[in-house]
Formats: structure tokens, sequence, C-alpha cells
């Protein structure tokens, strides 16, 4: 193996029965993804049927269609993937759709001018979270000065988010940059915006991790996060919620990232060539500071 991307299988010919599934996952960014992986893996396990070659792509879309063709190339019998972005995935989706092998799109989505580019799609309801989270601050904090703290450019879960909470609370924002979905550029995109928009009060971040890193930066420029500077945030992975219980976040929406059942469920059925529904929308809650520490402690991930 090479040209990045680690790959780990447990191939081997002698799994008869088993249903070969190739799955691209973007990466392990944040804790959201390393729960998802988890699931996915368990879920798609040797014991349940399946013979799955994984691989992460460390946020690289090239890595990505390399993983893909590589999975064509194998012969696998269903391909799944996260797409890190949804442009860019005319040609490799063409070139599967040439092999034959059918595809289950799985959390983020993709814009593509093949036609019928997938089977079938599982996440969540991206729009409606950030939809959720802009009606918890038009109720609550109709006043704030928000800055916006986009997940990965292009990818669904920020276009998405970013449109749904615009269309509630849109002129309530003052600015926006990029974290990448990370602790570490939600921190370093953060101490930037301090110093651009010190009349800021609130930031509404598209992921927790980045919101914990906003965390660092409020307190390392002397305020107090939760108060000085409310936080808005989406995942509910369990720091993130563990932030809510200490009163350093306000808001939480969920966004559920273990579906591996549901997955394998589809690509079983998927792999028979029965009939699957065109998408599966994973279900979401939402948290505010009446969360208690049972209810984190309790949390699956
Ligand atoms: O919210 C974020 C992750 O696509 C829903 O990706 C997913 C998002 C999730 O990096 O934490």
């Amino acid at each position: 193996a090479c040209g990045g991307g680690s790959t780990d299988t447990g191939s081997s010919d002698d799994g008869g029965d088993l249903i070969r599934v190739g799955f691209s996952q973007l990466g392990a960014e944040s804790g959201w993804r390393t729960a998802n992986t988890e699931s996915v893996k368990a879920s798609l396990s040797e014991e349940n049927g399946f013979d799955l070659t994984f691989v992460d792509a460390q946020q690289k879309q090239e890595n990505q269609i390399k993983a893909l063709r590589d999975f064509i190339a194998q012969d696998v019998d269903v391909i799944a993937f996260s797409p890190v972005i949804e442009t860019g995935w005319d040609e490799v989706l063409q070139e599967i759709k040439d092999s034959g092998i059918p595809v289950v799109l799985v959390d983020r989505t993709v814009d593509t001018t093949v036609e019928d580019p997938f089977v079938t799609w599982i996440g969540a309801d991206f729009k409606q979270e950030g939809t959720t989270a802009g009606e918890w601050v038009a109720e609550n904090a109709p006043d704030a000065k928000i800055f916006e703290l986009q997940g990965t450019l292009g990818s669904g879960a920020q276009v998405d988010r970013e449109e749904g909470f615009g269309e509630v609370v849109g002129d309530q924002i003052i600015g926006k940059a990029s974290g990448n979905f990370t602790r570490a550029e939600g921190k370093t995109a953060v101490e930037a915006a301090l110093q651009a928009y010190p009349e800021m009060t609130m930031i509404f971040t598209h992921n927790d991790d980045m919101g914990l890193g906003a965390i660092e930066a409020i307190e390392a420029a002397g305020k107090v996060p939760g108060e000085d500077i409310q936080i808005v945030s989406i995942d509910g992975v369990r720091d993130g919620l563990q932030a809510l219980v200490d009163k350093k976040f306000n808001y939480v929406v969920e966004c559920n990232p273990v579906f591996g059942d549901q997955l394998a469920e589809l690509i079983t059925q998927v792999a028979d060539g029965a009939d699957v529904p065109k998408e599966t929308i994973v279900i979401d809650a939402a948290f505010d500071q009446t969360i208690t520490q049972a209810d984190v402690d309790a949390r699956l991930y």
C-alpha cells in the first residue's frame, strides 16, 4: 500500500459467503468520526457476515478517490463511502457505475452530474440540525452577535448546517471562518476571530471538537466561555456534552454517529439486490444546560 491513508483488511479468499465491502472513511478528524468508525467496524465484522476493507483518507479527497479505485480493482460486492466534500466525484463515480458495483453513501452527501450515483444514503439531516440550533438562538439570545465556525468548506455537513442556521438567524452573524472540523483548527480560527470581532458574544460551531478548541482560545483571552461568549454546537459527543454540564457550552444539537447496525442491514439488502429506501435519516436530539452529569456518563460515545 502507498500514497497515504491507512488500510486494514481482514480479507482472505476463504470468506465464501461473506459480503465483501470496501469502506472509504473520510478521516479521523473528530470525536464524531471516531465513534462512527467504531460503530461501522463493529457492525461490518466477519462475525456478522462481512469481509470489510476499511481505508481512512485523512480528510484528503485524492486518498478517497484512490481507495475507491482500489475497491473497483478488488471487485468488492458493495462500495460504501463518506465523501469529505460534495463535489469532485464525477469521474470516479462513473467508473464505479461502469463496474456495476453498487454504492452506499454514508453520512455526507455528493453533488454530481452522474445519474443515480448511489443506491442508498444513510445520514443525518444537517440542514435541520442548523435550523434547530438557530431556533434556540432566536428564542434565547436574539441579540447575540455571532461568529460562525464552519466545518470543512464544501462538505455536506458545512453547507447544510450553515444554510439551516442562516435561514433562522442569519442577520445576527458578524463573521465566519472554517476550522475544518478539528479542535486545533477551531482554536486557531477563534484566536483570529477574537481579534477581528471584539464585539462577538456567541460562537455557532459546526461541531463539538471545534467548539472545544474555541473554549481554549476564549479562556486564553481571559474571557469566560458560556458567559462572555456563548457556544452553540452540533454533535453531542461526550466531551461536548461534558462542556454543556460544565456550562461552557450553552446548547448542543445531537448528530448521532452510531448507525453501523442500520448500515450493515442496508448493505446486506443491497448485496442481495433487494429494494431499499433511497435515504435513511438518523434521528437526532438536542440538549441544553439542564443536562446532568449522569446523562453524560450514560453516553455511548
Ligand atoms: O458533525 C463532525 C465530523 O459529517 C456529520 O463530520 C459529520 C460531521 C460531524 O467531523 O464532527
